[in-house]
């Protein structure tokens, strides 16, 4: 039997969202390009390259970006019995101070309108999106409303950049400490990737492939390491995590940020012993849930050594990555059998290890209330 397949790493940019960007001019837009149809999504910093012509700039952004109908559609194609849907990047990082609140609100209160209407209840849950450029109290605030708003908002959505100054920020303690109360789970999710003078002056020949498949990774990997560096894990101890895209590096390059850690002369307290702190072996084991979004068994197999088979978590990563070189709608999606394979290939088929993986350890660590 086909084992339940829940994803959890799934998209929308509600029609109010796009509105957003449909008014602005400047990363991230919507733009319509004249005597086109299809108006392009330009998200990633490195989209705005005045060397690509205005229509090639982006992806086209067709109805799947906004649409629960076409979700529904293809979860039903590819069997998976419930998705937990995000906001995409860049979520509200961009919104000014006084804009943030209310369109959180309004962007979460679309989704748990959506996850409680009877033609999506049981089926689509969501994750919420905080107003990071609001006020403080504000952000907070919104926190526990999402919390009361539990049967469809299962946490929450978060970009690396914090308040600006990234995830290491101690002016971020109230928002952690608000989650930790919540139980909120966190699913750290990247934006930013690197810089684009890393991938040098070819980096438009390959379209997206430097960004999404080495500067995301690293962003999250730098992301979690710098919150671990600064000790959020010791300050919030109970605070849920879930890594996007199997934790970028994280579990590759645990051991050397172990290791650099144990002969930092800087961690030295003044009795020349190093300071107390949680390793990053027990934070990865309790505070730490990665997805499974990395299209190889290898990757697969490093997350689950790193985390264990319980806290492993399969996603689509939907409507990105569709196949392109057709339209037809019915067609399988190449990304979503990789992910499905990885797991398959990584732990038995239909083994428990692998069942977890697939939907069971959403279920539980999410408390989905399923049909
Ligand atoms: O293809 C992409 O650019 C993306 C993106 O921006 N965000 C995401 O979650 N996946 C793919």
């Amino acid at each position: 039997m086909a084992s339940l397949l829940i994803d959890i790493h799934t998209h929308l940019y509600p029609p109010s969202y796009l509105s957003l960007l449909k008014a602005r001019k400047t990363v991230p837009y919507v733009h319509q390009p004249a005597g086109s149809s299809s108006p392009r999504l330009i998200i990633l910093p490195s989209d705005d390259d005045p060397s690509i012509p205005q229509h090639q700039r982006g992806r086209p952004l067709d109805p799947s970006y906004s649409s629960l109908h076409l979700k529904l559609q293809f979860m039903k194609q590819h069997n998976i019995a419930a998705s937990v849907v995000s906001l995409a990047n860049p979520w509200l990082d961009f919104l000014p101070a006084n804009e943030g609140a209310e369109a959180a609100r309004m962007v979460n209160d679309e989704m748990v309108a959506l996850g409680s209407s009877e033609k999506f209840k049981g089926k689509i849950f969501a994750f919420g999106t905080l107003p990071l450029s609001a006020p403080m109290d504000l952000i907070v605030q919104e926190i526990h409303r999402l919390q009361g708003l539990h049967k469809v908002i299962k946490g929450v959505i978060l970009g690396t950049s914090g308040l600006g100054k990234g995830l290491d920020d101690e002016a971020l303690d109230p928002i952690w400490h608000a989650l930790e109360e919540t139980g909120l789970l966190i699913f750290l999710h990247p934006h930013y990737g690197l810089p684009a003078e890393v991938f040098g002056p070819k980096l438009a020949a390959s379209g997206h492939v430097l960004p999404l498949s080495m500067g995301f990774p690293m962003e999250t990997t730098i992301a979690f390491t710098r919150m671990y560096l600064c000790g959020v894990f010791d300050r919030f101890p109970k605070l849920k995590m879930l890594l996007a895209h199997a934790g970028g590096t994280t579990p590759f390059l645990a051991g050397r940020v172990d290791s650099c850690v144990r002969h930092e002369r800087a961690f030295l307290d003044k009795s020349g012993k190093l300071k107390q702190r949680r390793s990053i072996w027990e934070v990865l084991k309790e505070n730490i849930w990665l997805d499974g979004v990395v299209y190889s068994e290898i990757g697969i197999r490093a997350a689950v050594d790193i985390v264990g088979s319980d806290r492993v978590l399969w996603g689509t990563d939907h409507p990105f990555f569709p196949p392109i070189e057709s339209e037809e709608t019915e067609q399988e999606w190449l990304s979503v059998k990789l992910n499905i394979e990885a797991v398959e290939k990584a732990q038995e088929p239909n083994s428990t290890s692998a069942k977890n993986i697939l939907g069971l350890n959403a279920v539980t660590l999410l408390d989905l209330e399923l049909p």
